[in-house]
């Protein structure tokens, strides 16, 4: 049994979520944090709101509330939308709370004491029209790398380029339109990456688990040669620059960055899940986080979106192995792709593309789970189309599973009383499901262990396949005509296989499976996945007759209805997006 922390990329506070953030983050650590509760490993599954930063300061005004109460009330309709997307989060913190605050500026003050962070002069825009500085998306201008309008100061949308407000050609605020700007100086603490570009490097040479995609990103920056990065803001919302309680001379209008806080409301949000749940004070949180107090056993295991990437190879672990204590690091870092959307962009902006809050009046939270996991954005992007959702949902949900359980509960509830029936004779059928189960199921459990979401889904599904295929070998119910003790094997199996079916669906679709988990009458503790080390045949063997025999079950309602053709036309004109 292992010990593994697993935190997903922080959703920003500005709005609830659309499919793909959910796709390439928080869905799959969920799916992971499952399987490996499943298997018996102590979890600690971790996220938050990343409620610092210039959108959350704009979102809070195009709104008109205070960015405090704007954050409370956007916590929690992110925090609802994941509970109905099942997100099985240990804790879902805030990066404003106190406890981050606190961290944050003792991560700061290490970082100085050790040589990392030092004060420096820079430009920065002012606003005259509006008596302030500009930082970030508070100014935009033309892209000096594409030449588009209306690029923002931190990023540009249309190439995708991360910029320097100052970089912008024409600059205007985004607050009051002005084109009243000019440059002034201003003092801002920067971190020094530069001096950790060896020490960074070495360590990502030698880190094992992370895919290609996470090791080129960190790579690419660190070749291009890692720049000092400026880890202040003048902006009122976010943490003061302070330590323990004064305020840093100079810097009495300015916060931390929002991507300086963001990483470290990990560890805050660990220590604010400990206080919440009053652990016991030899198994803290700093447990999971410290090598010095008992974290050396701990797999940390992060999710994110590509853009993430160089974030938290590079910089959070600058902070982390800059303080000189001893914080654990990242072990396996996964990162995905985009989901696009009918092949072009979700936006937030144009209302294009299906967001957490709104998915849920379309179709069950499985639903979506099934076919972002089965569809997932791991070595490419993934297009989404309402098209593919549906033929995916009624093929793999409806037609292979549904099917399957729906066919032999209600058959046994016919035929044998509801209850699990003796009798019958092994034979060819048997054996073949047997071989074929003892080689899928520990293929299963690799593509959990190695995050091969896709593989994954579509191993389960050959699983549920498999089951078909035997029962219709196996004929009970022509078998019944003839030989009613030899059907009673087909059906006997056929509910065990049930019971396993519902067993290894519940990382993906956890609904689903407890409805079926109920209906075989299976207690709660016996859901998890206790595969021992032993003979896979023997297991499955076993596992084939574990229902006691003479037990009730029922046949659960329809587990999965279908999409229609109708309901995918009316849907794809109702998110079409404007222009
Ligand atoms: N909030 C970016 C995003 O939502 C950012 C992730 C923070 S992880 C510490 O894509
Ligand atoms: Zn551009």
């Amino acid at each position: 049994m292992a010990r593994i922390l697993i935190t997903s990329a922080l959703p920003y506070i500005n709005g609830v979520k659309h499919l793909g953030n959910l796709a390439g983050s928080m869905l799959p650590a969920d799916v992971y944090a499952r399987a490996m509760r499943l298997l018996g490993h102590e979890v600690l599954y971790i996220c938050a709101t990343d409620e610092h930063g210039t959108p959350a300061e704009l979102a809070a005004a195009d709104a008109g509330m205070e960015v405090s109460s704007y954050c409370d009330k956007m916590h929690d309709a992110q925090w609802q939308a994941g509970a109905d997307f099942k997100m099985s989060y240990d804790y879902f913190g805030r990066s404003s709370t106190q406890s981050n605050h606190e961290l944050t500026q003792h991560f700061a003050h290490m970082l100085e004491k050790n040589d990392l962070l030092e004060e420096r002069v820079s430009e920065q825009i002012y606003s005259n029209a509006d008596g302030r500085f500009l930082p970030d998306r508070y100014v935009e201008g033309i892209c000096p790398n594409c030449g588009e309008d209306g690029a923002r100061g931190d990023q540009c949308d249309a190439c995708g380029k991360l910029l320097d407000p100052a970089d912008l050609i024409e600059p205007y605020s985004a607050v009051s339109g002005s084109k009243d700007v000019e440059i002034r100086e201003t003092n801002h603490l920067y971190l020094k990456q530069s001096d950790m570009a060896d020490r960074l490097r070495a360590w990502i040479d030698k880190a094992e688990g992370w895919p290609n995609l996470a090791k080129s990103i960190a790579y690419k920056w660190l070749d291009e040669g890692l720049h000092d990065r400026a880890i202040t803001r003048d902006m009122k919302w976010g943490i003061p620059v302070a330590y323990k309680g004064v305020a840093r001379p100079g810097f009495e209008d300015k916060v931390f960055y929002v991507w300086f806080d963001a990483p470290i409301e990990y560890i805050a949000a660990t220590k604010d899940w400990a206080e919440a749940n009053d652990v016991a004070k030899d198994r803290d949180w700093q447990s999971w986080w410290r090598t010095d107090k008992g974290a050396d056993d701990v797999t940390y295991v992060e999710f994110m979106g590509k853009d993430n990437v160089a974030f938290h190879t590079l910089s959070f672990p600058t902070t982390l192995i800059g303080s000189g204590e001893p914080w654990k690091l990242v072990d396996r870092l996964k990162a995905f792709n985009w989901v696009t959307w009918y092949g072009g962009k979700f936006s937030t902006s144009q209302k294009r593309g299906v967001f957490m809050d709104q998915a849920l009046d379309l179709a069950p939270s499985d639903y979506w789970r099934w076919h972002l996991t089965a569809n997932a954005p791991e070595g490419s992007d993934a297009g989404f189309t309402f098209e593919d959702f549906a033929a995916r949902v009624n093929s793999d949900l409806a037609n292979v599973l549904g099917n399957f359980v729906n066919r032999i509960t209600k058959y046994c509830v016919g035929k044998f009383d509801g209850k699990v029936p003796s009798g019958g004779k092994w034979g060819e059928p048997e054996d073949k499901l047997v071989e074929e189960l003892a080689a899928r199921l520990p293929r299963l459990i690799g593509y959990y262990e190695t995050m091969e979401f896709r593989k994954a889904a579509a191993e389960t599904r050959a699983i549920w396949a498999t089951g078909n295929e035997y029962l219709t070998e196996a004929a009970p119910w022509s078998q019944y005509k003839t030989d009613i003790d030899q059907a009673a094997i087909g059906v006997r199996i056929g509910l065990n296989l049930v019971a396993l079916f519902g067993i290894l669906a519940q990382p993906i679709v956890p609904d689903a499976a407890e409805k079926i988990l109920d209906a075989m009458n299976i207690p709660t503790d016996k859901r998890t996945w206790n595969f021992g080390k032993g003979d896979w045949k023997e297991q499955v063997k076993a596992i084939l007759d574990a229902l006691p025999h003479g037990l009730e079950i029922s046949a659960p309602d329809v587990l999965f209805a279908k999409i229609e053709d109708a309901d995918v036309e009316e849907w794809k004109q109702r998110f079409r997006g404007h222009d």
